[in-house]
């Protein structure tokens, strides 16, 4: 039996940070499609998101990536921080961006020349002062880096360079701030890419100590690649800090996550689950873009999605499983899981929902807010999220 007293406290501690790009516009190579009302700057970015945890309760971080979020004038990063503060928001993961510039053509950290790499390590490093600024305590690492051609460069020497890049940012950190380290298989170099794997980016966190941990970017792998796998190891090992959930059906789609396959995303809440509950040191970032639907309600949806995996999670009978799994009960062992996920947790979800004092369904809550139409009577001239142009 499980105990519903617990699975609501478990879900009322819960987080997720939602990304500030997906605020913005985009969309995919072939075109960006504007919407009306889309924020102008990273300020409107976290007016928006303020409503995105007024009617979920459980989104109070977003996360920035830099330099999309460029912030000037003498307040800087803290004014930032204040104006999120004001709004019932932290600042959360800082992101860096060591692919958007001419320099970066044969990679960053670890390019062949040391002045590309200095480049890209001074990036970092200004990350990091941005952190201290806004207190974030997360410095979010990925890296575009790879090769196009058998022999146009060395794959080990490229690692060395990784290597001595990360360490010197790692060494910059200050005492509760941690390096979180993406992987990604493909995209946008197609022969080799420096960080392809969790593996690779384990074997490079291992080195560099406790504070560099692994994330866990759903979009990322090849296909059919057993997610939840990789985050049991991960837990096991003390090195997962945290996803980048997205969906996906073909490539790097960054669609709404639980859209393509909510059953993947409960397997991989289950390990979460299993794993320790909900640590708070597993980040539940939304790593994703809002192309063609509304940006606002898409991203309430993906956090209503991540809620509902993890109450079904949960909801696992975990000692009938236990023992069905000892007696070597393969069906009854499976029914035990798929009688969780087929809970219908939402009338479960609304209970937490009003015990936490907001609304039982955020979305019918925002529509009726008049948010959207606000948002597109003052704001002209959206700002695009510097993703697919
Ligand atoms: C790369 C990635 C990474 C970037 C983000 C915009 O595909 O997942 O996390 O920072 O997209
Ligand atoms: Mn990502
Ligand atoms: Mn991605």
């Amino acid at each position: 039996m499980t105990d519903l007293a617990a699975v609501k406290a478990a879900l009322k501690t819960q987080a997720v940070e939602t990304p500030s790009w997906a605020y913005g516009n985009s969309g995919t190579r072939f075109k960006v499609f504007a919407q009306a009302g889309v924020p102008r700057d990273p300020w409107e970015k976290l007016q928006d998101a303020a409503q995105v945890h007024r009617f979920t309760g459980v989104a109070p971080t977003v996360a920035l990536h830099i330099p999309w979020d460029r912030v000037e004038g003498p307040d800087g990063y803290a004014g930032l921080a204040k104006y999120a503060e004001e709004r019932g928001l932290k600042l959360g993961a800082i992101n860096s961006n060591t692919f958007q510039d001419d320099a970066y053509k044969l990679g960053s950290v670890c390019h062949p020349d040391a002045a590309v790499r200095r480049k890209a390590v001074g990036h970092l490093l200004q990350c990091v002062d941005i952190m201290d600024a806004t207190g974030s305590r997360d410095l979010k690492l990925w890296f575009a880096d790879g090769t196009n051609y058998p022999g146009q460069d060395d794959i080990r020497a490229r690692q060395d360079r990784l290597a001595e890049g990360l360490a010197e940012v790692y060494g910059r950190l200050g005492e509760r701030q941690r390096m979180l380290l993406e992987y990604k298989l493909f995209e946008p170099a197609f022969y080799t890419t420096d960080v392809p794997d969790w593996g690779t980016a384990y074997a490079h966190c291992l080195r560099l100590g406790d504070k560099a941990q692994v994330v866990v970017d759903t979009g990322h792998h090849a296909p059919g690649t057993n997610i939840e796998f990789i985050v049991a190891t991960l837990l096991r090992e003390g090195r997962l800090g945290g996803f980048d959930f997205n969906s996906r059906f073909y490539a790097d789609d960054d669609l709404m996550v639980g859209a393509a396959d909510p059953f993947q995303l409960f397997r991989i809440m289950c390990e979460v689950v299993r794993g320790g509950g909900l640590p708070a040191e597993v980040a539940f970032m939304l790593d994703q873009c809002h192309n063609i639907e509304a940006k606002i309600p898409a991203i309430i949806r993906s956090v209503m999605n991540v809620q509902e995996a993890t109450a079904k999670a949960l909801l696992v009978d975990r000692s009938a499983l236990a023992e069905a799994q000892l007696r070597g009960d393969v069906l009854g062992a499976n029914a035990v899981l798929m009688d969780a996920y087929n809970t219908d947790v939402r009338p479960l979800l609304r209970e937490v929902r009003e015990e936490m004092g907001v609304e039982a369904d955020p979305l019918a809550a925002y529509s009726r807010s008049g948010w959207a139409q606000r948002i597109v009577a003052e704001r002209v001239g959206g700002q695009q999220a510097g993703w697919g142009a």
